[in-house]
C-alpha cells in the first residue's frame, strides 16, 4: 500500500429542504414558492410541528421543528402540506440508489443525507468535481431533487462542507486547506456539538473551531471527559472514522415544544399520543420494529430528563408506544415545574421484510 492511499476522500450528500423539494417534484404548482410540510396550521390554530421548509419559506424565518402557529403567523400565505412519508422514502431509495454507483462505500446516516468513499473513484481534486457534477446531474435528472455536496479527507470535515453552501452547493476543502477552513466555523458546526457543550465551551472562552484545536486538549478531557479528546481531534481535522456500508438506524424520535409551559397534563398526554403517531409513521415506512420507549421532559427551567423503558418483544405498534410513554410521563405528574417540551424516543431498532410486516400487521389485528 503505498503512503498516498492512506489519505481518503470522502464526500458527504445532503438533499436540499428535502420533504418540502419532494413535494415540489411531484406536484408542478408547488416548485417555487414558499411551502411548509408539517402539521395542519389551523388558521393559527394548530399545534404540531413544521417538519421542513422550502427556501422559499425559510426566508420567512420558517424552520424544521417551529410550531407551525408561529410558522403561520410568519407567512399565512404559504402553502401548508402534511407529510407524505411513502413519497420520502421511495425518493431517498431511488437516491440511495443512483449514489452506490459513484462510491467504493456508501453509508446512509439518514433519510435524505449519506456518506461516500470516493478515494478509488478519483486521481485528484479536479477529478471529484467532476464526479461531482455527474451526481448532482443524475439526481436531479431521476428525482428532480437538488441537494448539497461537501467533499473533504475525513466524515467530519465533508459533513460540514456540505452544510455551508446551501441549496445546491459544493464545498470542496483539499488535505491543506482543513485548518484554515474549520478554524473561523463556530464550534456548534461540528456535528456533536450542541447547544449544551456550545455553552460549556464559550464558558472556557471557546467560539471558534480554531479555538476549539488550540485548547489544551488535558483541560478539554477534564472538563467534558472522553468527549473532550474528540472534540479536540476534530477541530484539529483528525477523524479516523470510516464511511461504514450498513445502514442502521439507531432511533426515530419526535419532540415538540409548546408554545406556552403547560401545567395540563392532558395536553401533555394528548401530545405524547400524537408524537407516537408520528414516530411510528416513520419507523413503518423505514420498515423497522422498535423494543426500547423513550420520553424527553424538559421542564420550564430547561431541565431535560429522559426516561426509556425495554419491552419483551419487537413491536411497530402506535397504541404500545403511546402506552409506555405516557406510563414514563406519570413520575413526573407531582413535579410542580411546568413543561416547556415532551419528545418520544423509540430505540433498539430492526429492519424487517415487508412480508413480516404484513405477518404482524395480521397478528395485530
Ligand atoms: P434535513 O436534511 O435536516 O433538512 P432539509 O433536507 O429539510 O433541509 P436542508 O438539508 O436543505 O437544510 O432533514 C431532512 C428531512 O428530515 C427534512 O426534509 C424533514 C425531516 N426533518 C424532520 O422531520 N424534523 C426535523 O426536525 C428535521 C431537522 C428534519
Ligand atoms: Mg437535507
Amino acid at each position: 500500500m503505498s503512503s498516498s492511499s492512506l489519505i481518503r476522500t470522502i464526500l458527504h450528500i445532503d438533499l436540499d429542504a428535502f420533504y418540502a423539494s419532494a413535494e415540489q417534484s411531484v406536484n408542478q404548482s408547488l416548485k417555487n414558492k414558499p411551502l411548509i410540510v408539517g402539521a395542519d396550521p389551523k388558521e393559527g390554530k394548530g399545534r404540531g410541528v413544521v417538519l421542513t421548509a422550502s427556501y422559499e419559506a425559510r426566508k420567512y424565518g420558517i424552520h424544521s421543528g417551529q410550531p407551525i402557529s408561529q410558522a403561520y403567523r410568519l407567512c399565512p400565505d404559504a402553502i401548508y402540506v402534511r407529510p407524505n412519508w411513502h413519497l420520502y422514502e421511495q425518493l431517498s431509495v431511488k437516491v440511495m440508489n443512483i449514489l452506490k454507483a459513484f462510491a467504493d462505500k456508501l453509508e446512509q446516516v439518514s433519510i435524505d443525507e449519506a456518506f461516500l468513499d470516493i478515494t478509488n473513484k478519483i486521481a485528484d481534486y479536479d477529478d471529484a468535481t467532476s464526479l461531482t457534477k455527474a451526481v448532482k446531474s443524475a439526481i436531479k435528472r431521476e428525482t428532480g431533487l437538488t441537494c448539497s455536496i461537501g467533499i473533504a479527507p475525513n466524515k467530519s470535515v465533508a459533513k460540514i462542507a456540505s452544510d455551508i453552501q446551501k441549496p445546491d452547493g459544493l464545498t470542496i476543502v483539499k488535505p491543506d486547506q482543513v485548518s484554515s477552513f474549520l478554524a473561523p466555523l463556530p464550534a456548534s458546526k461540528i456535528s456533536g456539538i450542541g447547544p449544551k457543550s456550545q455553552k460549556l465551551l464559550a464558558d472556557l472562552g471557546i467560539k471558534t473551531v480554531g479555538e476549539l484545536a488550540s485548547y489544551p486538549v488535558n483541560e478539554l478531557v477534564r472538563h467534558f471527559g472522553k468527549n473532550g479528546a474528540w472534540m479536540w481531534n476534530i477541530a484539529n481535522g483528525i477523524d479516523r472514522s470510516e464511511v461504514v456500508e450498513q445502514y442502521e438506524r439507531k432511533s426515530i424520535s419526535a419532540e415538540r415544544t409548546f408554545e406556552e409551559d403547560v401545567s395540563d397534563f392532558g395536553i401533555v398526554y394528548k401530545t405524547l399520543g400524537l408524537l407516537s403517531d408520528d414516530v411510528t409513521n416513520v419507523l413503518r415506512n423505514g420498515g423497522f420494529l422498535f423494543k426500547t420507549a423513550g420520553i424527553k421532559v424538559r421542564f420550564e427551567d430547561f431541565t431535560t430528563i429522559t426516561r426509556e423503558k425495554t419491552l419483551k418483544d419487537y413491536t411497530d405498534s402506535q397504541q404500545v408506544l403511546n402506552k409506555r410513554c405516557q406510563e414514563l410521563f406519570k413520575e413526573f405528574e407531582n413535579d410542580g415545574r411546568k413543561i416547556r417540551l415532551v419528545g418520544v424516543r423509540v430505540s433498539s431498532l430492526k429492519k424487517v421484510s415487508p412480508m413480516q410486516k404484513d405477518l404482524l400487521a395480521w397478528i395485530e389485528n
